[in-house]
């Protein structure tokens, strides 16, 4: 698709603009930046509770599924993955985003139309700042263990919500293999990345985010070290290994 890029300022406007109108809504950010949430696990919680959560950064990102504690997918994989990413809003907060729709996946489905897409590990075309981790992420060509940014592997990718005052993506995996175990704890930790290139896009997510910390884990603290333009959001479930 072909979109209009804004100028710097007016992006830097955009940004400001739309981090004043969500602190102003909420009486108080819900996370700073760079700070670390959990899903609250409730069943209770759904995406059109949720619609009006707000954050004192430029961006969130929020988990819609999986839920803390579930016990999800069958041998392994056909897990899901349901992420609502909100980008300031009018035409200046989408072209910031970055986002175009995609309906995609392996083989046949691979970059075919109505929406093309491609489908590997790293950084997604169609939403180009979104970091996927999980703790439990195989090591082995494509896959490069807990860091592998695992975004361009998502499906389904559309525009749930434009206004003046947000921008409003909902992104989708259905996850075709076990490429995070199976019978095993995860932690699923989601975050988009600061518009680390000065082009007014966040589009500089990593194929793989490194161990900045030399911890031997790669969490929250990493992807804070690259610089981000959400809070991270991060979910502790079990990947079902039975049918
Ligand atoms: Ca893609
Ligand atoms: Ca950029
Ligand atoms: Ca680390």
């Amino acid at each position: 698709m072909s979109v209009r890029r804004p100028t710097t300022t007016a992006l830097r406007v955009g940004l400001a603009a739309a981090v004043v109108l969500t602190t102003a809504a909420t009486g108080a950010g819900l996370a700073a930046a760079g700070g670390t949430t959990d899903s609250t696990g409730s069943k209770s919680d759904s995406a059109s509770e949720n619609r009006d959560q707000q954050s004192d950064t430029p961006v969130s990102v929020q988990i819609v599924s999986p839920h803390r504690g579930d016990n999800a997918g069958i041998g392994g994989a056909a897990w899901i993955v349901d992420l609502a990413v909100r980008y300031p809003g009018g035409p200046a907060g989408r072209t910031a985003s970055g986002f175009s729709p995609q309906l995609t996946g392996p083989a046949l489905h691979n970059n075919t139309p109505p929406f093309p897409g491609t489908f590997s590990t790293g950084r997604d075309d169609r939403l180009p700042g979104l970091v996927v981790l999980t703790s439990t992420t195989k090591t082995g060509a494509p896959f490069s263990g807990p860091g592998t940014n695992l975004a361009n592997l998502f499906n389904v990718t559309g525009l749930a919500n434009s206004t003046d005052s947000v921008t409003e993506i909902r992104d989708n995996w259905i996850v075709g293999a076990a490429i995070a175990g199976k019978d095993v704890t995860t932690v699923l930790t989601v975050a988009v990345v600061a518009d680390l290139n000065g082009n007014g896009i966040y589009d500089d997510a990593p194929a793989v985010v490194p161990d900045a910390n030399g911890d031997g884990r790669i969490d929250a603290t990493d992807l804070e070290a690259l610089g981000l333009a959400s809070q991270v959001q991060t979910v502790t479930f079990r990947i079902n290994g039975g049918a």
